[in-house]
């Protein structure tokens, strides 16, 4: 398959990993939109958050726990930090292997409100 993130999976691109186990991968993005900017994504091929099936709830709460894990890692857990998704064109998805991007380092501003 010709998706970008499941070369990295495979180690066929390289990455700078912060967390690894079976199931998730955590790395620096190449484009850095905070001091701290890394992505979470399942090892396993899901295009988008409208592709989750019931079946793949557990990897959801395994992100999110991996999210906590990177932070404590990267030093933002007591600061803050964000955690997104984007999903489909609206939601500037570039890249079609899910992934949720963390995010701080730094005050963020408010998305809303
Ligand atoms: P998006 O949510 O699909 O818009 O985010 C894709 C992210 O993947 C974006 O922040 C890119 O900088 C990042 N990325 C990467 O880390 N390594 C790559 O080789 C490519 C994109 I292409």
């Amino acid at each position: 398959m010709d998706c970008l993130f499941c070369k990295i999976v495979n180690g066929e691109i390289p990455s700078k990993k912060v967390l690894e186990n079976d199931q998730l991968l955590v790395f620096h993005d190449i484009q850095p939109a905070a001091p701290v900017h890394v992505l979470i994504i399942p090892k396993k091929h899901i295009a988008s958050m409208n592709d989750v099936q019931p079946e793949d709830l557990p990897l959801i709460a395994d992100i999110h726990q991996a999210a906590q894990e990177a932070a404590r890692e990267l030093g933002i857990d007591k600061s803050g930090f964000r955690l997104i998704n984007n999903c489909g064109r609206d939601g500037e998805q570039t890249v079609h292997h899910l992934h949720y991007h963390l995010l701080g380092g730094t005050r963020l501003g408010a998305l809303v409100g």
